[in-house]
């Protein structure tokens, strides 16, 4: 046990409330299956899957064994001038069950690297093509895209924001689709929004197209609150980029490998984007890893360059680190034999239900679910925003389950391998709980 009992301690935590926890730390040491357990010996049920991460839940033994495999044999290779079998395996695997025409796949360390790498690529790609004046990225109110500065910058999080300077010049921002009076308890996708895609048109209309690179979106938005969205609101964002000349970007970091039930986001939707990132259920979150996946046209653009060398000057270090893709091709397979993501579309009513039961208990004033991605809000309490969803939290765990919660939107977002047992287990605490809180 490491020695936190001060109030300070070397260990700089991210996204924490580092005083706070310091006073009362709370300590997984090891997990198995659908359950942590604390240092002091506790069964801690995972009902977001660490954070959207853990798809095949904990300690799968073939992930496990994989990625031993490859710690021994090949612990690195220079991710520059040089490759090995597992990158391609991989890239050519997760081509494979992309939508068709996005088969070319750029492999970095997070969803924020890739984020940052979309962009980038967008960037590069339209002057590559003569259209250089296009260098407007647009995001949206609310979207989480991770931390570095494009990601941020196109972000909509003002809490991840505000602190860090100007940011990026030249990013706007679509208005999002949360919207308690319209949409409160929709089951799936709400049926009120779809015309605020159109709010594309009016900044295409201000800036003009030829000075716009791309549009990012996370086609369900997850960490802001699980925004499912509206019916044909993809669609219509899909058919102004594509008159505009404008590349779409979906930022499939939660979405993809199998939180819909599908591969990708796109593939439940039937939306084509042209890039889409990737991160988390890449892996199942064992060894850190993220990519982009682009289409087609992008990838030949870039290969079809007049000069020889170096087409696209960007990657890190541990791009296609050899334990990551080995943790990943592992991750395929037992997504593929498993049928993992048939097994979340068929899961999916059942947790629809179990969340959609929530309905009346006290404080919750919407439940939002896709797939097994859902949110349970809740009116703030009187001494502010966020203050109900930590205590809730916190008495999650002393009730023995994991809830991941922003604010105060509750994420029910299990493993794709979770029993019927382990929603109702979560749902039924969060009952308890909620009949609690103040
Ligand atoms: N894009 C999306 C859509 C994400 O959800 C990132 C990019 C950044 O990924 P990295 O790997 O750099 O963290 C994310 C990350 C939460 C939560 O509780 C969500 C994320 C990360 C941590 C917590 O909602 N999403």
């Amino acid at each position: 046990m490491p020695n936190i009992e001060r109030n300070r301690a070397s260990y700089w935590m991210p996204f924490t409330g580092n005083r706070e926890f310091l006073k009362n730390p709370r300590i997984f040491a090891s997990a198995a299956g659908m359950f942590y357990q604390t240092a002091d010996g506790r069964e801690i049920l995972d009902a977001s899957s660490g954070l959207w991460c853990s798809t095949l839940g904990h300690g799968h033994p073939a992930v496990t064994e994989a990625i031993r495999v490859a710690a021994g044999k090949l612990d690195y290779a220079p991710a520059f001038q040089i490759g090995h079998p597992l990158a391609f395996e991989l890239a050519e695997r997760i081509a494979r069950i992309m939508p068709e025409g996005l088969e070319h796949v750029f492999f970095t360390n997070s969803g924020s690297e890739a984020v940052d790498t979309a962009l980038k690529i967008a960037l590069a790609f339209h002057r590559l093509r003569g259209q250089g004046g296009r260098t407007r990225l647009i995001g949206r109110v609310n979207g989480y895209h991770g931390v570095g500065f494009g990601g941020m910058s196109v972000g909509g999080m003002v809490k991840n924001r505000r602190t860090f300077g100007p940011l990026l010049a030249g990013i706007d921002h679509l208005p999002h689709t949360h919207n308690l009076e319209k949409n409160a308890f929709s089951r799936g996708q709400p049926a009120w929004g779809a015309h605020l895609a159109d709010e594309l048109e009016g900044l295409i209309a201000l800036h003009d197209a030829s000075t716009i690179a791309a549009v990012i979106v996370e086609p369900v938005a997850g960490s802001a609150g699980v925004f499912v969205p509206p019916q044909g609101y993809l669609q219509r964002l899909r058919e102004i980029s594509n008159r505009h000349g404008i590349l779409l970007i979906f930022d499939e970091v939660i979405t993809a490998f199998g939180r819909l039930g599908t591969a990708s986001a796109a593939e439940k939707f039937t939306v084509k984007p042209d890039i889409i990132t990737i991160a988390k259920g890449m892996t199942a979150g064992t060894v850190p890893m993220g990519g982009v996946v682009a289409n087609r046209e992008i990838y030949d653009t870039f290969m079809q360059q007049q000069e020889t060398g170096v087409e696209l000057f960007h990657g890190y270090t541990y791009s296609a680190h050899p334990l990551a893709c080995a943790a990943g091709m592992a991750v395929m397979q037992v997504y593929q034999e498993d049928g993992i993501f048939g097994r979340a579309a068929t899961l999916s009513p059942y947790l629809e239900d179990a969340v959609h039961s929530l309905r009346g208990a006290p404080h919750v004033v919407d439940v939002r679910n896709l797939g097994m991605m859902s949110g349970i809000e809740l009116a703030p309490h009187p001494d502010g925003a966020g203050v109900r969803g930590h205590e809730l939290f916190l008495r999650g765990l002393d009730a023995g389950v994991f809830y991941r919660v922003n604010g105060d939107i509750v994420a029910i977002a299990p493993p794709l391998v979770c029993e019927r047992t382990h929603i109702d287990l979560a749902v039924s605490k969060l009952r308890g709980i909620l009949a609690q809180l103040a």
